[in-house]
């Protein structure tokens, strides 16, 4: 279907010669290092080489599959397929081409108007933000393995027990569960190091009275799930309790907001305006949100430096994820993914957010 979603949004006498493998993959369905996807008005071409022929035949959707020819046959077969869809103009998505390979394609593509502007870049990026049902599902998919993997470490989780450990396992039961891998290097922080956002976990072993952060997704079908939690390890204070509860309200009221026609920085104010308002606005520096889908953080952004123009649709994937990090102490980060649907949004994430003590 993202195929002739595509084919509909294209300009007449325009064909788009997609090469990044993300968008390879998010319009064929198959995963693969190399090829070339060609999408036209009338027609879609998927040409790959012979480790992947087989495999792409059996599995590549709304396309045509043709093995890759050799050297300058290649390109032959490159032009043949362009001029087969009427291309007189060739689309490239300039923010994922390398300067090398725009010059290489200029010196190659003499006979065609080669365009390096951002209008695929945005035709495909619109079309992202939305995800069908289909998407929705293995979205969901990543989500349920990861939350599973989680509560089945959270009783491994105790003093004396170091970071690198808590997310080893998570990775391992996140795989065994049937993840492809993990959406990105697995944060699990402890103690002082909760208050670096994106900190690496390491050999520091869990203390009683430590909060530990961890934050980490799933790749199920090719889709991410991203999850945040804090937990308190044995006991926790009086001021944890409150910066944990701070940051719980303004998630909660965030999550709350999410509704089709809010703008984007209105949905990260929401959450900023909470924990200024409880005086610990410069301890949170990062954005509240950013969609999800084929790739780990990918449009639209819950930001204040988002433009006003940016504005929440159905469909469109998000986390947010307000945290608060005083250096040198602790920090704590609440993160769900949610749909954005016709009566507001609807959470992947179904675990509990209130304080828990492990
Ligand atoms: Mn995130």
């Amino acid at each position: 279907m993202n195929i002739i979603a595509l084919q509909k949004a294209l300009p007449e006498g325009s064909v788009a010669l997609i090469v990044s493998e993300v968008n390879r993959f998010y319009f064929t369905e198959f995963e693969a290092s190399d090829g070339y996807l060609l999408v036209g008005k009338t027609g879609a071409k998927f040409i790959t080489d012979s480790r992947y022929i087989e495999a792409a035949t059996a599995e590549s959707v709304d396309c045509i599959v043709e093995l890759s020819e050799v050297g300058d046959e290649f390109y032959a077969q490159l032009f043949d397929t362009i001029d087969e869809f009427g291309g007189k103009k060739i689309l490239f998505e300039a923010s994922r081409l390398s300067i090398a390979e725009g010059e290489r394609f200029k010196a190659r593509f003499k006979d065609y108007e080669l365009d390096f502007s951002a209008t695929l870049d945005k035709l495909i990026d619109e079309q992202r933000m939305i995800k069908s049902e289909k998407e929705y599902e293995k979205l969901l998919g990543a989500q349920k393995i990861a939350e599973q993997a989680l509560l089945d470490t959270l009783p491994l989780i105790k003093p004396g027990v170091k970071e690198r450990d808590v997310a080893a396992e998570l990775d391992y039961r996140m795989r065994k569960l049937g993840a492809l891998g993990v959406s990105f290097d697995t944060i699990a922080v402890a103690g002082e190091n909760s208050s670096k956002p994106h900190g690496v976990p390491g050999d520091y072993a869990i203390k009683n009275g430590d909060f530990i952060t961890i934050d980490y997704g799933a790749i199920y079908k090719g889709y991410h799930s991203d999850t945040t939690r804090t937990f308190a390890v044995g006991s926790v204070s009086e001021e944890q309790k409150k910066v944990y509860n701070i940051v719980l309200s303004a998630q909660l009221a965030g999550v709350d907001a999410l509704k089709a026609g809010l703008p984007a920085r209105d949905a990260d104010a929401v959450c900023r305006d909470i924990i200024k308002a409880a005086g610990y606005g410069e301890f949170f520096g990062h954005s509240t949100g950013h969609g999800v889908g084929v790739e780990i953080h990918e449009l639209p952004n819950l930001s204040s430096r988002a433009a006003a123009e940016v504005i929440l649709n159905i469909g469109h994937v998000v986390t947010v994820e307000p945290g608060i990090y005083l250096p040198g102490k602790f920090g704590v980060r609440i993160e769900d993914m949610l749909m954005i649907t016709e009566d507001g949004a609807r959470n992947f994430c179904s675990l509990p957010k209130e304080l828990i003590v492990l």
